[in-house]
């Protein structure tokens, strides 16, 4: 996974500055919200999904990427986010990529038909939308990656081996201490298959710039160097070369 800052202003040589990537999520707006993927419009520009068992904390990381209170709908009612829910990115109203907060799985309560309906648009979602550039798996570091979030590694797999971009974050890390969230973490990473994982908290802002920093990367891919071939000296030019119990919910925000 590279941090590069080559799309951001100064050298290659310079460290990634995290104030663009925080502003730039700070213009996110709400697009639009769909039951189903046939009711989501046609976009041409990168979107990034959020997904994760019910109550992970998708909506709320959202919100505290964007440094907006409201703009997901997050409670501590598991289940809360019903639709896929789509948010703008973009600076001069020049919208250059998309966030996709997805309904959360796994919750108990909901009734078989909605589950299976669910899972349906969810693995559709996945596997068809075509602008999808990266997914944010968000899991709580106390219950690990469960056996539906296997299950979604399972769908996204083969779009991630061809360049789908892929980062699981372990929400909610003010809850552990040090010594949990490290262990956490290391198993997380063995589940993920040597995956990105990171400890986040939107509570302490743990990891906020750093993400930030991975999806202002994934909307704006670094372009690829033009190869000038070397000439080659005359002298050589004929010769041959080789080459689930709820949260309380979160304090408001500063
Ligand atoms: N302590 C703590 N609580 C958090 C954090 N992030 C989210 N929460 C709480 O977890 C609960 C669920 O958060 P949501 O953001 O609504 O979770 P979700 O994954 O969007 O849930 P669904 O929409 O049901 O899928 C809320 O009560 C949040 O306040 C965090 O970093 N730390
Ligand atoms: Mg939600």
């Amino acid at each position: 996974m590279t941090t590069s800052a080559s799309s951001t202003p100064g050298t290659a040589a310079t460290k990634p500055d995290p104030k663009i990537a925080l502003g730039w999520l700070h213009t996110a707006k709400f697009l639009t919200t769909a039951p189903e993927l046939k009711h989501l419009p046609r976009i041409e520009v990168p979107e990034i999904a959020f997904v994760g068992r019910s109550n992970a904390g998708k909506s709320t990381c959202i919100n505290t990427l964007t440094q907006q209170h409201r703009l997901a709908f997050a409670s501590k009612t598991p289940g809360r986010t019903q639709s896929i829910n789509l948010f703008s990115l973009g600076k001069q109203g020049i919208t250059d990529a998309v966030l996709a907060d997805l309904p959360g799985y796994g919750y108990a309560a909901v009734p078989k038909e909605a589950k299976y309906r669910w899972q349906q648009v969810m693995g559709n979602y996945l596997q068809t939308r075509d602008n999808l550039q990266a997914v944010v798996l968000l899991c709580d570091p106390r219950l690990g990656l469960t056996e539906l979030d296997e299950i979604l590694l399972d769908v996204i797999r083969p779009r991630v081996e061809d360049g789908l971009k892929f980062l699981v974050l372990l929400t909610k890390s003010d809850k552990l201490n040090k010594t949990d969230a490290a262990k956490a973490l290391q198993i997380v990473k063995l589940q993920a298959g040597g995956g990105d994982v990171k400890l986040f908290s939107s509570l302490k802002r743990q990891g906020v710039e750093e993400v930030a920093q991975h999806l202002w990367d994934w909307a704006h891919p670094k372009e690829k160097p033009v190869k000038v071939p070397k000439p080659v000296p005359a002298s050589e030019a004929d010769t041959e070369s080789a080459s689930e119990a709820p949260d309380a919910p979160l304090p408001e925000q500063p």
